[in-house]
């Protein structure tokens, strides 16, 4: 038991053995897992806790607002705001940004999240989570802004995910790969469970809605044609599929044993470049998957590298083991 090491202890030793985390960055991840803490613990309660079911309201995308969403949202806005690590916070459930009140001190963090991801799974007691991303704000500028939160993925400090399905489980990463931690409810801590975690770079299993074949682009619609014809395609293996609609649950098997995950644009509603939210999915997601190895696209150019325009922007995403995104995006870059 003793060398166990907790979060918080990963954190000061990255902190003093690499000068990764400074110190009001690491105030915040710990603030950040501790929410996630609270959130676990309404999921756990379920029906008991009355959390289920939806909350009657609809979020800034039209999507019906589940009471586990607010919940979760209002967990991390409370746990957040007074620290005087953040200047401001961002979430898929709210229209605007939220700034830190004037009485709290301002840092110098610009905290993101989906406070609730895999909305559709919570009364079906399917894998949920929250997704978080960390960008620092721009030097120079006075007072906060949405602008400020339009920075490309690449910028992002730290990024991560709890998944709350039969462990709670928070993965991370500061920029220097990516750790996981397992929530030890009776200690009521953290504890990491694996370091360096890597995606291995060819895969036989893909994640996808398949029930959206119809509206389809060509070169999505190859790629998986070539996957289901097995043996005897092009590919000359056989796959197998998963997809669990949580998009932390799909993420987190495939940083665990690889795999393509893919929600790409489709013809349902041809304006929206997918269904996916660029700052509080993709980044987050994309940074995780790089850091251990793999690759993240929008099925045309790394989305790490895409300029976002707005806070809720959407975007097509394609991601995990390398060689199979580069495989689906140069298919779309030949067509
Ligand atoms: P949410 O943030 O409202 O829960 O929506 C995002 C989720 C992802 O977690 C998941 O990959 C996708 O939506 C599932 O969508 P679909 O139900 O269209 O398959
Ligand atoms: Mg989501």
């Amino acid at each position: 038991m003793s060398n166990r090491i907790s979060l918080t202890r990963y954190l000061v030793e990255q902190q003093r053995d690499h000068g990764h985390i400074p110190s009001q960055l690491r105030l915040l991840l710990e603030v950040v897992a501790r929410a996630c803490k609270s959130i676990s613990q309404a999921v756990n309660k379920g029906a008991l806790g009355g959390v289920l079911g939806s909350a009657g309201s609809e979020n800034v995308q039209g999507e019906v607002q589940k009471k586990l969403d607010i919940i979760a949202n209002e967990v991390l806005i409370e746990a957040n705001e007074w620290g005087g690590h953040l200047a401001a916070m961002a979430s898929e459930e709210m229209d605007g940004i939220y700034v830190v009140p004037n009485r709290y001190p301002q840092g110098e963090y610009l905290l993101l999240f989906d406070p609730l991801d895999g909305s559709s799974n919570i009364d079906v007691n399917v894998s949920i989570g929250t997704i978080f991303s960390v960008l620092k704000k721009p030097e120079g500028s006075s007072g906060v802004d949405e602008k400020d939160f339009l920075q490309p993925g690449s910028q992002q400090v730290a990024a991560g995910y709890c998944v709350y399905g039969p462990q709670t489980t928070l993965v991370l990463t500061v920029g220097d790969g990516v750790a996981m931690f397992t929530l030890d409810r009776e200690q009521g801590s953290f504890v990491l469970t694996q370091e360096n975690v890597r995606i291995p770079e060819d895969t036989k299993e893909f994640a996808i809605n398949m029930s959206n074949m119809r509206h389809w682009d060509a070169p999505v619609k190859r790629y998986i044609d070539e996957c289901l014809a097995g043996k005897d395609g092009p590919r000359g293996k056989d796959f197998n599929m998963r997809w669990i609609a949580s998009m932390v649950a799909d993420v987190h098997r495939i940083l665990t044993r690889g795999g393509i995950f893919m929600y790409p644009w489709d013809k349902r509603e041809p304006e929206k470049a997918g269904k996916l939210r660029l700052m509080y999915e993709a980044n987050p997601m994309a940074m995780l998957v790089e850091q251990a190895g793999g690759a993240a696209t929008n099925a045309r150019q790394r989305i790490l590298d895409l300029q976002p325009t707005k806070l809720h922007e959407r975007v097509s995403v394609v991601l995990g083991s390398k060689n199979e995104v580069e495989r689906v995006t140069a298919y779309h870059l030949q067509g």
